[in-house]
C-alpha cells in the first residue's frame, strides 16, 4: 500500500469509527515512517473533516461524535512516542485551555503535544475553562504566552471575555495571545485583540516561536 492509500484508509477507518482498523493502518504508517505531522493531517484531520459533515447532514449523531473523540484519542495514544522527545531546555512558557462552555480537546491536545516537542514549557488547564482561571493561572506562574482554543461559535464571546479579562490585567505587556480552533480565523484573532491565530498545531508553533522573539 503506497502513502496516500494508507492516509486514506486513516481518515476512512476514523470515519468509519472501526478502531481496529485504525489501529493497523496507524501502525502501517509509522512503520512506513509517514510523519506523524501528515499522518495527522491528511489522515485523523480528514477522518475528523468526514465525521463532522456527516453530523451536519443528521448521519450521524452525538453518540458518534463521542466514539469519534474516543477513537481519534487511542490514536493520538498510540503516536505519542513519535513526537520528539521533551529537552531541558525551554523556549518560553504557554498557559493553554479551552475557553469556558467548549468540552472539545482533541486539537487543544494536539497543540500542546507540537508546543512541548518544539521545546515550551506547557500547562494545559483542561477544558471549560473561565476567564478568570486564566487570569489566575497566568498571574502564577506568568507565562510568555496564553494559547485560547475554541470549537464552539457559541463560545466566542468567552474568547473575547478572556482576552479582555487578560488585558485588564497588568500583565498582558509582557504577554502574548494566540487562539487557534475551528471557529477562530486571523480576522477574528485581530477584532479580538489576540496577537495571533494558529490555523493548526504547526502553524501554531511557528506563530509562537514568531511571537517569543518578536
Ligand atoms: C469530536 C467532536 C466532539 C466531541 C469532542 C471530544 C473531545 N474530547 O474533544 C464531543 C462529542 C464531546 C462533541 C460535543 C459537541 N460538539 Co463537537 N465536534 C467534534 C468534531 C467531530 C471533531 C473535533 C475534533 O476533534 N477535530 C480534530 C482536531 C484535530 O481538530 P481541531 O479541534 O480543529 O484542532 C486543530 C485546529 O483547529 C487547531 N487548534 C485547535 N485549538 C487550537 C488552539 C491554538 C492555540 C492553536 C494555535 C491551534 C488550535 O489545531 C488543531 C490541530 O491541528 C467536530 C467536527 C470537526 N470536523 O471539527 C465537531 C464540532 C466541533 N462539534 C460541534 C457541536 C455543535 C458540538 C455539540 C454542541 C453537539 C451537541 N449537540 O451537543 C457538543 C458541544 C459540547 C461542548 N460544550 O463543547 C460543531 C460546532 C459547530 C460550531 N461552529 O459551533 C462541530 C463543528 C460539528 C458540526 N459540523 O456541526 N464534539
Amino acid at each position: 500500500m503506497d502513502k496516500q492509500e494508507t492516509l486514506a484508509k486513516i481518515a476512512n477507518s476514523l470515519a468509519e469509527l472501526d478502531s481496529e482498523t485504525l489501529k493497523k493502518s496507524l501502525e502501517n504508517a509509522l512503520h512506513n515512517k509517514i510523519s506523524v505531522q501528515e499522518i495527522i493531517r491528511e489522515g485523523l484531520g480528514k477522518g475528523m473533516q468526514v465525521v463532522g459533515e456527516r453530523y451536519e447532514k443528521g448521519e450521524y449523531f452525538l453518540s458518534e461524535l463521542i466514539m469519534a473523540g474516543v477513537t481519534m484519542r487511542e490514536g493520538m495514544v498510540l503516536m505519542e512516542p513519535y513526537f520528539k522527545g521533551q529537552t531541558s531546555e525551554t523556549r518560553g512558557k504557554i498557559l493553554i485551555g479551552t475557553v469556558e462552555g467548549d468540552l472539545h480537546d482533541i486539537g487543544k491536545n494536539i497543540v500542546a503535544t507540537m508546543f512541548r516537542s518544539a521545546e515550551f514549557e506547557v500547562h494545559d488547564l483542561g477544558v471549560d475553562v473561565p476567564p478568570e482561571t486564566f487570569v489566575k493561572k497566568t498571574e502564577e506562574i506568568k507565562p510568555d504566552i496564553v494559547a485560547l482554543s475554541a470549537l464552539l461559535s457559541v463560545t466566542l464571546g468567552k474568547v473575547k471575555e478572556t482576552i479582555r479579562a487578560l488585558s485588564d490585567s497588568s500583565l498582558r505587556k509582557d504577554l502574548k495571545i494566540i487562539i487557534g480552533g475551528s471557529c477562530l480565523n486571523l480576522k477574528i484573532a485581530k477584532e479580538l485583540g489576540a496577537d495571533a491565530f494558529g490555523r493548526d498545531a504547526w502553524d501554531g508553533v511557528n506563530q509562537a516561536k514568531h511571537l517569543i522573539s518578536s
